[in-house]
């Protein structure tokens, strides 16, 4: 039969490469998957249709990759994500694919704009920022290098919110990215696998008389995988990402025809739908929710299963699973796979505690991506025992041996035995997960330099001292796919002009452009990419939001996620400085460059004083650009809902990227690095990712400010007080007393009242310390760009010299300092 089946499957070939074979196809797609004429067909009609026919032109590949990826048995990364924020998916295809041109101009003879079908994609928002942004990055970087990996996390029915305001108030709305067709997955419901959670864990006697635990579970859930394309930039390989999706079981079913109470059992079932049905929105700032928890083992326990079931052969032995996978967990949201991992194999499979202990040391690789103590994942114990009741006996296990080998090598050291133990005593029993993933880990590694090294110093000092070549440094990286090529296709024309288009697969290459700085053409043309780009945003948000941006300006962009650390507040203060020096009569605002100040920003829906802050820079704007008297000087735009679609257009008009987070707070930062590639100057602190940024471009191209990590650090240490900043700088004083008057509340003093005494009186991120330093620095970013030869100088240096930031060469780095393994070497 198999046999038979093997003979008979013809090669799976891709339509021809050329206008007539798209429209061809295209017309198939229109007429037998969508089921409509042309003459009929709606703009969504024709995006699917569209879809499925770039769809099919990576299809073969794709079976080869996965059939090569089998007989190969080559080592595999595993990527363990709890969120990819993937983008659009049309456009990527069609560069992947080298099918831009073909589909336009086919498009054309059919009377349909390109440009007006991808609009109608509602992007895969499976993230909340950077995190989830790095995950979709890496994954296009390891299909690009051709390195056999799958990408595993959750198919959110919602993802990240959709922002609106309300009289300057954010307000969220679903996300329903699935309402109008997902032609992007394949589900597989014949695949799913069985989840179990709760009831209880029992001694047994097994069949050779040995003593055993096994977990008696009390409900299960089903996981579908759905599964993703993810194409590598035009080298014919295409790798899966694979998203899960809960279902009840046939337990569910049977409890339904069981029971008299037909309704409310098929209600349970929603029951087990819910977990995978929305994205937590927090951003570094874990809520500590069951469904998370829930979550969070659902989507590890399918992949695991999958990969060790379903991916490896049937005969495959698992004491040579290190050779085979390596799992990376993105942070600690995926970190229960390792209490899964032994569960697996000591509980099912039977091995010993060590042999067992032994593999999975070597399957894991843990990211850690903050800073913040706030944002480290516990656990308490009395949650995860009821959700995880074996899992949390393997927990204390793993812990036991650990601290007994701790204890070994620090006889008598009990406080140190207190700091490291997995398990914390308070404020509550509960398990710290970033421990535990450097207990199981064969590696750790921060985001950037500065954080790798604070990781080691600050966060987990005893741990590097007793495993001090366990920790390493893969600074993160963007990938040029998408950032550059698809969002800045101007740019990416005059660089492939100049240098030829290796750049894309090769970044480091953008070195070949130095030269060209000084270069008066091409300094001209370099212009004249930025006006166009800074057109097509002008035109885009005039169309989604009614926004008019004036003319010829600065465009100044901070856009990230709403937190206190990374200090929005202290942009706004920058502009109500401006704004009242001007109205006073003290700064004559025709002696200042134009700037438009644009942000982005999602707070998290529970996250009060970050929706202050959005709110106050909405109010901020409005005043602003209602008074004639810095009309024109002084613009502010915050277009709500700032996603990755919004970033591919906003990015390459800026002239100046806002990394302004105070030092020893950001973790890395991955927007610094897309801002630098496409030709904007940085503002920024000695914090994250901009410290190697700031390095690279060079001290000239770059305005660095504020206090350095240590110092921040002695500040705190010897007690700061915020409202002596205010007392003794006038400048300050003013701003902060503008804002405490009502001005931008239409005189209500009490609407921003918690964000000016938070400033005054707690300050926790040194906004004031920072601020005086901040304004400086903006004095020589405008003295600056009036020198525009030299400024474009600048901005083409920034490009040159940031190749190193593409996510290409991060996953270089990640296979030569955490994954190293022939296969994936050699690919
Ligand atoms: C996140 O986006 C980041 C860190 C987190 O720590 C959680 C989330 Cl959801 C638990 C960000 C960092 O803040 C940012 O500095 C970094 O560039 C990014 O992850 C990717 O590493």
């Amino acid at each position: 039969m198999t046999e038979n089946r093997a003979n008979s499957t013809a090669p799976v070939t891709a339509p021809q490469h050329s206008v007539e074979g798209f429209v061809k196809e295209f017309l198939r797609e229109l007429h037998f998957g969508q089921g409509v004429t042309l003459e009929r067909a709606s703009v969504n009609d024709e995006y699917l249709a569209l879809a499925r026919t770039v769809r099919e032109y990576l299809m073969a590949r794709w079976l080869e990759t996965v059939r090569r990826q089998r007989d190969a048995q080559a080592k595999s990364v595993a990527y363990l994500s709890a969120e990819y924020l993937l983008g659009r998916q049309l456009d990527n295809a069609l560069i992947a694919t080298d099918m831009t041109e073909i589909v336009e101009e086919g498009l054309a003879s059919l009377g349909i704009e390109l440009s007006t079908l991808r609009e109608q994609e509602v992007e895969p928002g499976l993230g909340n920022g950077g995190l989830g942004r790095l995950a979709a990055c890496f994954v296009d970087s390891l299909a690009t290098m051709s390195v056999p990996c799958i990408g595993y996390g959750i198919r959110y029915e919602y993802g990240i919110f959709r922002q609106t305001f309300v009289d300057g108030f954010q307000v969220e709305q679903a996300d329903t990215w699935l309402t109008l067709g997902a032609p992007w997955e394949f589900p597989h419901p014949e695949a799913a696998v069985t989840v179990h959670f709760g009831g209880s864990t029992e001694r047994y006697t097994d069949d050779d008389g040995v003593e055993r635990t096994r977990w008696v579970p009390a409900w299960d859930v089903l996981g579908v995988p759905y599964n993703y394309m993810v194409p590598g930039y035009q080298n014919g390989r295409v790798n899966t990402l694979r998203l899960w999706s809960a279902r009840a079981t046939k337990a569910f079913d049977l409890a339904i025809f069981n029971s008299g109470e037909y309704v409310d059992a098929v209600r349970a079932q929603t029951f087990a739908e819910n977990i995978s049905k929305v994205l937590y929105p927090e951003d570094s700032t874990p809520q500590g929710k069951e469904l998370r928890l829930q979550q969070q083992y659902f989507f590890v326990a399918c992949s695991i299963r999958d990969f060790v079931d379903n991916v490896l052969p049937a005969d495959f032995d698992l004491h040579n699973l290190p050779d085979r996978i390596i799992f990376q967990l993105n942070d600690t949201h995926p970190v229960i796979a390792v209490p899964e991992l032994m569960r697996i194999l000591v509980d099912e499979k039977k091995w010993d505690w060590d042999e067992a202990w032994a593999v999975t040391q070597k399957c894991f690789a843990y990211t850690c991506h903050t800073l913040l103590p706030e944002a480290l994942e516990v656990w308490p114990v009395a949650l995860l025992g009821k959700l995880l009741p074996r899992h949390l006996e393997i927990i204390y296990r793993i812990n036991d041996d650990f601290l007994a080998e701790v204890a070994q090598r620090y006889p008598g050291d009990e406080l140190r035995l207190r700091r490291m133990s997995i398990i914390a005593e308070y404020p509550e029993r509960s398990v710290r997960m970033a421990f535990l993933a450097t207990v199981a880990g064969a590696k750790v590694n921060g985001v950037a330099a500065l954080h790798s090294q604070l990781l080691r110093d600050k966060v987990l000092p005893d741990f590097s001292e007793y495993w001090p070549d366990k920790f390493t440094n893969v600074t993160n990286g963007v990938t040029p796919r998408r950032f550059v090529r698809l969002a800045n296709p101007a740019l990416s024309e005059l660089i492939t002009d100049a240098i030829g288009p290796g750049w894309l697969t090769d970044l480091a290459r953008l070195r070949e452009m130095e030269p060209l700085a000084d270069d008066a053409e091409f300094r001209e043309k370099f212009r004249a990419v930025k006006a166009h780009n800074k057109q097509r945003l002008s035109a885009l948000l005039q169309r989604r939001d009614g926004i008019t941006l004036p003319g010829d300006a600065m465009l100044d962009v901070m856009v990230k996620r709403l937190h206190e650390y990374k200090r929005q507040t202290l942009k706004v203060l920058h502009i109500v400085s401006l704004y009242e020096r001007i109205i006073s009569g003290e700064l004559d605002p025709t002696s200042i460059p134009p700037r438009v100040f644009a942000f982005g920003a999602k707070a998290a829906p529970g996250y009060k004083m970050a929706k202050q802050t959005i709110a106050l820079i909405n109010h901020v704007g409005r005043v602003v650009n209602d008074d004639p008297r810095v009309k024109g000087a002084l613009t502010v735009v915050f277009p709500p809902n700032y996603n990755v679609t919004l970033a591919e257009t906003l990015i390459p008009a800026a002239d100046l990227s806002e990394q302004i987070s105070l030092a020893g707070k950001e973790a890395s930062g991955t927007g610094n690095m897309k801002f630098a590639l496409n030709g904007a100057l940085t503002i920024g602190t000695d914090d994250g990712a901009n410290v190697e940024i700031r390095e690279l471009v060079g001290d000239e191209n770059f305005f660095l400010f504020g206090l350095v990590e240590p110092e921040v650090d002695a500040l705190v240490t010897a007690g700061y007080h915020p409202s002596s900043y205010y007392e003794e700088n006038p400048t300050l004083r003013r701003a902060i007393d503008r804002i405490a008057s009502g001005a931008f509340a239409g005189g209500d003093r009490t609407v921003f009242e918690p964000i000016v005494s938070n400033l005054l009186h707690e300050d926790r991120f040194l906004v004031l310390a920072d601020f005086q330093a901040y304004l400086d620095a903006q004095d020589r970013v405008d003295a600056a760009y009036r020198d525009t030869e030299a400024w474009t100088r600048s901005a083409i240096l920034n490009v040159a010299r940031s190749g190193y930031f593409s996510s290409d060469r991060a996953m270089w780095d990640y296979i030569d300092r955490i994954w190293h393994s022939q296969p994936l070497a050699a690919r």
